[in-house]
């Protein structure tokens, strides 16, 4: 999925993963401490059952979901050379419960792996605390059973060593207020009731603070972002298969859908865009509605979400199965541009400005090919090169001032001639290596003969 302007984070737009929400439900605690009692062999056997089924699900979730110790040494890093305090107001209860989903803010996500709403968090060069609220039990039967501060494996299923209920939330910011001159907190609704505690300093902003540790990706962070590459790939490749003819572009995103599902991705890292004919030179183009034609090239722009991380991939292929003469020769040069700016990916490469990564693909593609009128092609290059993927699609952090190993990038030339009807874009996501790169979606096809071949079968 293509940038409008340089890393604005604008697509927060997926779902939650179910993976990571029943992670945090699950206590851990509770399920070891279960006795199968000595009783009827029926009791005996449903106790098995039970045991079974916790044993089974927790161990499906230790595979997927970064572990909370993983959260507490994000926290400790923030800490280090925290000046003061760091408030964050967790996303609130979707206002309509019944039809809304809750997605957690992901900044407040990155530090606590907590995705129950209305929770609190505040930190300090020495102190950590999350804020619940407390039970309501008639809320727990449309939601099911939350945590609360007061519950008494708050700290195995949170975390933190510090919980409390949110009526003393106010208090202990006071108190942090103390422990230095910096304030950090994210602008929201919630947030705008702080000014009266803040009287004579301003909030600083902490989505800077907390992207610089968010830009390079833990070991366990790149698992995930090749499970939802992996997961992406084959969803796209069930796409493919739906491509004649006469078929609608929500076909090959129903296709797309059930193996996405299938794999327990359950929700979209962003909508997806399924662009033929002129649709595929539609930058953000999501009605997926029209009949695909013979002679078109359609741009699949997709990817899953897989416990909370998000993937970016996008390929253009012909309807029919073959390319014409011309869209194989703006494919091609899309192509290049793409493999010159991945083959410059290393640690000290600059993504932006003279000698850049974003500037080798430029001048590729205003140096190969010509449009109807014998101009160069650059000025339909309409977007960024690339940008950071993690929890959102369009993550937090910079890619400047030059890569590092363990940034996690997509790289995504594009070329859109609308009066050709003919729009190329091919977009993989990357994570620089120690010398180079890794192509996280490198096994979906993206060569014109094994496209091609892809689509015969
Ligand atoms: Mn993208």
């Amino acid at each position: 999925m293509p940038v409008v302007t340089e890393a604005s984070p604008i697509y927060g737009l997926a779902f939650e993963s179910l993976v990571v929400r029943v992670a945090r439900l699950l206590k851990p605690a509770r399920i070891a401490l279960t006795p199968p009692r000595p009783a009827t062999m029926w009791r005996m056997s449903r106790a098995v059952a039970s045991l079974l089924t916790c044993f089974l699900a927790a161990s499906a979730l230790a595979q997927a979901a970064i572990p909370l110790s993983e959260y507490q040494q994000r926290r400790a890093k923030l800490r280090e050379d925290l000046k003061g305090a760091v408030i964050l107001f967790g996303k609130p209860a979707p206002p309509d419960v019944d039809v809304n989903r809750f997605r957690q803010e992901t900044n407040f996500y990155y530090l606590t792996g907590w995705m129950q709403p209305d929770a609190r968090l505040l930190i300090t060069h020495d102190d950590e605390i999350l804020f619940l609220p407390h039970h309501n039990p008639r809320l727990e039967t449309f939601t099911g059973k939350r945590a609360s501060a007061e519950d008494a494996d708050i700290r195995v299923v949170t975390g933190f060593a510090k919980t409390m209920p949110l009526e003393k939330f106010e208090e202990q910011v006071r108190h942090a207020l103390d422990s230095g001159p910096e304030v950090y907190g994210l602008k929201s609704p919630e947030a705008e009731k702080l000014a009266p505690l803040l009287a004579f300093r301003d909030l600083l902003p902490a989505g800077p603070l907390i992207g610089k540790l968010r830009i390079k990706k833990s070991p366990a962070e790149i698992e995930e972002l090749q499970r939802a590459a992996d997961v992406s790939v084959e969803a796209h490749l069930a796409a493919w298969k739906q491509m004649k003819p006469g078929a609608f572009e929500f076909n090959a995103q129903a296709a797309f859908t059930e193996v996405m599902m299938k794999n327990g991705c359950l929700g979209y890292a962003y909508p997806p865009i399924i662009g033929s004919g002129p649709n595929s030179t539609v930058l953000h183009y999501e009605a997926n509605s029209r009949k695909m034609d013979r002679g078109e090239v359609v741009v699949i722009d997709a990817a899953a979400e897989c416990d909370a991380y998000a993937s970016d991939i996008t390929r253009t292929i012909p309807v029919s199965g073959k390319f014409s003469d011309r869209q194989l020769e703006i494919y091609e040069i899309v192509l290049g541009a793409q493999k010159a700016a991945i083959a410059a990916v290393k640690p000290g490469a600059k993504f932006y400005g003279d000698g850049s990564i974003t500037k080798i693909a430029q001048d590729y593609i205003n140096s190969h090919g010509k449009d109807k009128h014998g101009e160069p092609l650059g000025k339909y290059f309409t977007h960024g090169l690339g940008h950071p993927v993690g929890l959102d699609v369009h993550d937090a952090g910079r890619l400047e001032p030059v890569l590092e190993e363990g940034m996690v990038l997509t790289i995504e030339p594009g070329i859109y001639i609308p009066e050709e009807s003919i729009g190329v874009r091919i977009e993989d996501v990357l994570l620089v290596t120690k010398d180079g790169a890794k192509v996280l979606s490198g096994s979906l096809p993206k060569e014109p003969g094994d496209v091609e071949r892809a689509l015969g079968q």
